[in-house]
């Protein structure tokens, strides 16, 4: 489908600087497109919609795909996915490197981001994390934007008001994915109404709401499930049952047949519970703790608590890695989250 050259402005997205990247992207050759570690929806829709856009509308332009994690953690039914690799080809030289969906650039993993840095190329940055640093030469960060695929959906949009660029129907089916996958599918705050008419244009354009929503929502695998029968089981429910928290060790992981990617809905899973105003998780992985924040307290900024960790990410889902003893990290953490709750206006506990 067309895009309309009268389409709407892209508010509140409309004031980033879409022309300059427009035009760095316009005139390259070729691009490296990468995304955060334990990929999400949103990081594979945003670096396959964006691969799979720039080479059928900038002739001749060749996209190379990489996440670090493309080999543990699969999202098959975005088009384009098979196309991440793990590492950059040797001697790999783009004209231009894309970073999508990461709060900094050390988010696509340590040694990518130094293979980034040698490189020398100019950086795009679309993202729509809080403690995004502006780390490109380019930034087209939104913190309010529900998803970096939503951003993406406006630049591709201020694309086609300068030439006949078309959003296809693999590209909106690999946007619409990142946004279902960022707004728990349509449910948060960040959906606006702005986004709804975005993802209705997304579907005149061919992508499939109802198959999109069986992948990410209504396919858990077995032994995740198993993994948060065992998270329910070992929860600390405190603050008059407000704050929701569990630990999963390695030996849980191993009674439920889990892999170390398995279990990234748990801090969900515990919101969800009725009453429950702030939930976390506490995972074992790869020698860390990592842990994962989520609020329903729209005064309650969950990315302040996760920096003050070394973390970062959004007011009402954040995360942090850590190591040491974790009866001290889970300490400090309930803390935080406790001290959070009490200066909470909204909260049911009636502080307001
Ligand atoms: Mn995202």
């Amino acid at each position: 489908m067309m895009m309309d050259p009268k389409g709407s402005s892209a508010s509140p997205s409309g004031s980033l600087p879409y022309p300059e990247a427009i035009a760095l992207l316009s005139k390259a050759k070729s691009s490296v497109i990468l995304s955060h570690v334990s990929p999400d929806p949103d990081a594979y829709g945003s670096i396959c919609s964006l691969a799979l856009f720039l080479e059928e509308n900038i002739s001749g332009h060749s996209a190379t795909l990489v996440n670090v994690d493309s080999e543990k953690v699969h999202h098959p039914y975005i088009p384009g996915s098979e196309r991440v690799l793990a590492h950059p080809p040797e001697g790999l030289n783009p004209d231009v490197v894309i970073v999508c969906d990461s709060g900094e650039l050390n988010r696509i993993g340590d040694e990518l981001a130094s293979w980034v840095l040698r490189l020398g190329k100019p950086i795009v940055n679309i993202d729509h994390h809080q403690s995004n640093p502006n780390f490109g030469e380019i930034n087209l960060v939104e913190v309010s934007a529900s998803s970096t695929c939503e951003i993406l959906f406006c630049l591709f949009e201020a694309f086609g008001k300068n030439s006949k660029c078309s959003i296809s129907a693999q590209v909106a089916e690999a946007l619409l994915a990142g946004i279902l996958g960022d707004t728990g599918g349509f449910r948060y705050r960040s959906t606006t109404a702005e986004t709804l008419r975005r993802a209705a244009v997304l579907m005149d354009c061919g992508a499939r709401l109802d198959q999109l929503t069986r992948h990410l929502f209504g396919s858990v695998p077995l032994a995740s499930l198993k993994l948060s029968g065992i998270a329910t089981q070992k929860m600390h429910l405190f603050a008059d049952n407000r704050i929701a928290g569990a630990c999963i060790t390695e030996e849980d992981y191993q009674a439920a047949g889990a892999t170390a990617f398995d279990g990234d809905d748990i801090a969900e899973l515990l919101r969800d519970i009725e009453g429950v105003e702030i939930s976390y998780s506490i995972r074992r992985m790869e020698e860390k703790w990592k842990a994962s924040l989520r609020t329903v307290l729209e005064d309650v900024d969950l990315s302040e608590i996760a920096r003050s960790f070394g973390g970062g990410g959004h007011r009402a889902a954040a995360a942090f890695r850590a190591s040491g003893e974790i009866s001290d990290i889970v300490a400090r953490l309930e803390i935080s989250l406790q001290n959070a709750l009490q200066h909470s206006k909204l909260s049911r506990g009636g502080n307001g």
